[in-house]
């Protein structure tokens, strides 16, 4: 096996012509053998084979530097890098990551996740080589998909700039997670299919050869200017124009070509692009077929591209995606809004049935914020469904833009709390805090589904800025008994005792009815309470807990700084000194990737971790004084 010999970064330049064609094939062969048992990202990486090898042959590694944009397509170049045997672990608790990470091999130069930010990141890197008078090679490759993120924008801006060597690929397979949107697009649409270039002459041509006695003269200047020549025979004049130099479009699978375009780039003293056609999910039929379902996937049968885990409940997507369709029936005034997102977020059914009341942006969340505002203003109601960590993107727009005008813009936050193998970058811990700290912004975490469903309905009634955060995968079904109308700022009493009170939100009211059984198992009286807003939260409540009890614990699948548990600890304090406190919350840390049982154990925030705090911390003393003060009475 050829990919065998492949243990570091300069071995694939040892490889002969025919060796390469084969090497690319069983990289193929090895990313669907081992994704399939895994999961991870697969059709975004099959699509970037070639292109990585041509990388890898083009330049020295790691000394030459490659930016990965989002990184979810970086497989290759792990694998090229000498990272193979690490394959088993993709994505697991404690094993590789599936994006890159500095701290896990030198050759990879910058960590991603989020999209858009390949070409910010390398040029900074190739600022950083300039100042420090260092040579070596800076490039960013990223997706067509991410190119409709504006930071993009901003860097290409900047980039334009440079006066020395800076590379971006484009890497172009015409979709994004689904099919990608907007003029971007379009354009480079024209320029792969040669429509662009090729029509726009013609076009040109016949419209100035139609006018009497000068046309014919007037195409003959125009071609003889330098300039007009290139407007009308190069493609990208776009960047071109910008000051970019634009190379391509390149055949993406064909690595003679990719070699030699990449060399043309490095040899210009100031930045260039090369555009680079690539087949999402290339060498296999189903991810061909299907590359939207193949983008990121569970495990799957390779013999028929089949998912392995049957879903069996309904997730809090779905029934998000449900209710909206339901609430959107009967309110013409509702919208929806995407950041390239339809699937993951559940708006597709909305797409279908509302197609002229459906907005995805590209993956541009400021703007898909910012433009929810000015529909808000204008006098609809918008429904941003989007990942709670992509939304940390949109922050000033949910500021500046929707919270300072009160505008009535619902933030349906998908994957709140702990996602699992995506890591780091995706985990959703932080905007229960970065939400609550937005005047006028109104934060609510349902316990169960059928809490979903009752808090959407709210929260398109309540006329001004309202996020409902829920977690990745099924919804919670249990408590179904306890569904009392939402009230705006109120919580939810369920069980009510006395002694110990655990006063959750969210995902984290489930893992308070299991640490109550097992303290009313040790003979503890317990009371759970829902906490439902976590903005403003229900002062009553507390009010009404510290009477009975000793110790109030909150709990919430978010960091500590900045959350529901410190907000709920300050106003105890303030008012109820006596009271003892205990947050259950995640610590000031980055979440890593993982099985999320498994981090959430970890973390301390499952039910036996709870319990094992409660009694070190409280309960083994608690239980002590009681014992002394029996002993000393008789
Ligand atoms: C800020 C942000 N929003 C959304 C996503 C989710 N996301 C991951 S990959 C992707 C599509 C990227 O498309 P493209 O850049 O064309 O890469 P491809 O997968 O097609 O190779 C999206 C929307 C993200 N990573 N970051």
């Amino acid at each position: 096996m050829i990919l065998e010999l492949i243990n570091g970064p300069e071995d694939i330049k040892r490889l002969t012509k025919q060796e390469l064609d084969i090497l690319g094939q069983e990289i193929r062969d090895f990313l669907v053998e081992k994704i399939s048992v895994t999961g991870g990202h697969l059709a975004s990486n099959l699509g970037v084979v070639e292109l990585t090898m041509a990388i890898y042959l083009t330049f020295d590694l790691p000394k030459d530097k490659v930016i990965w944009d989002v990184g979810h397509q970086s497989y290759t170049h792990k694998i090229l890098s000498g990272r193979r045997e690490e394959f088993d672990d993709l994505r697991q608790y404690g094993g590789m990551s599936g994006f890159p990470k500095r701290k896990e091999s030198p050759c990879d130069s910058f960590d991603t996740g989020h999209s858009s930010t390949s070409v910010s990141a390398g040029l900074g890197l190739a600022q950083a080589r300039d100042v420090l008078g260092e040579n070596h090679s800076v490039v960013s490759v990223i997706g067509d998909g991410a190119l409709t993120g504006g930071m993009a924008y901003e860097a290409l801006n900047n980039a334009a700039r440079m006066k020395k060597n800076f590379i971006i690929i484009l890497n172009d397979n015409n979709m994004s997670i689904s099919e990608n949107v907007g003029g971007m697009s379009t354009y480079l649409n024209s320029i792969r299919t040669g429509e662009g270039y090729l029509g726009l002459k013609k076009h040109v041509t016949s419209i100035l050869s139609r006018i009497p006695a000068v046309g014919d003269q007037l195409i003959e200047k125009i071609s003889r200017t330098k300039n007009g020549i290139k407007q009308l025979l190069i493609p990208g004049m776009l960047f071109e124009n910008m000051g970019i130099t634009y190379l391509g479009p390149v055949d993406g699978h064909n690595i003679k070509a990719l070699s030699r375009a990449l060399n043309d780039a490095r040899k210009l003293d100031h930045t260039v692009l090369v555009h680079v056609i690539t087949q999402k999910g290339r060498g296999y039929a189903p991810a061909e077929n299907n590359p939207s379902k193949f983008h990121g996937v569970e495990p799957f049968d390779i013999l028929t591209g089949e998912f392995k885990k049957e879903k069996k409940n309904p997730s809090y997507t779905d029934v998000f995606s449900k209710t909206i369709c339901r609430l959107a029936k009967e309110d013409k005034t509702i919208v929806a809004v995407t950041a390239a997102m339809p699937d993951g977020t559940g708006l597709k059914r909305f797409a279908r049935a509302f197609p002229s009341r459906f907005f995805d942006v590209g993956i541009a969340e400021e703007h898909g914020v910012t433009s929810a505002a000015g529909m808000a203003a204008g006098g609809l109601k918008p429904v941003v469904a989007v990942y709670s960590s992509f939304l940390q993107r949109g922050y000033d727009q949910i500021l500046h833009d929707v919270c300072i005008q009160n505008l009535p813009v619902v933030f349906a936050v998908d994957r709140a709390g702990l996602v699992g193998s995506d890591g780091e970058t995706h985990q959703g811990i932080f905007d229960l805090s970065f939400l609550s700290a937005i005047p006028n912004m109104s934060v609510f975490a349902p316990k169960n589904l059928w809490e979903l469903i009752d808090g959407l309905e709210f929260a398109l009634s309540y006329g001004g800025p309202f996020a409902l955060r829920y977690p990745r995968g099924e919804a919670y079904k249990g408590l179904k008994e306890f569904r009392a109308p939402i009230e705006f700022g109120k919580g939810e009493m369920l069980y009510e005792e006395s002694d110990i009170a655990l006063l959750a939100v969210g995902s984290m009211v489930s893992t308070g009815e299991h640490v109550r059984e097992k303290l009313k198992a040790e003979g503890w009286s317990c009371t759970l309470a829902n906490g439902r807003f976590v903005k403003p939260f229900d002062k009553g409540m507390v009010d009404r807990l510290v009477k009975k009890h000793w110790l109030i614990v909150t709990m919430e699948e978010n960091v500590l700084q900045g959350g529901y548990g410190l907000a709920v600890t300050g106003y105890i304090h303030e008012h109820y000194p006596h009271v003892k406190v205990m947050n259950i919350a995640l610590p000031d840390s980055y979440v890593e990737h993982g099985n999320v049982s498994l981090l959430r154990k970890g973390l301390g925030i499952d039910s036996d971790s709870v319990m094992w705090r409660l009694k070190k911390e409280y309960l083994d003393t608690e239980r002590q004084n009681a014992e002394w003060k029996e002993m000393q009475k008789r």
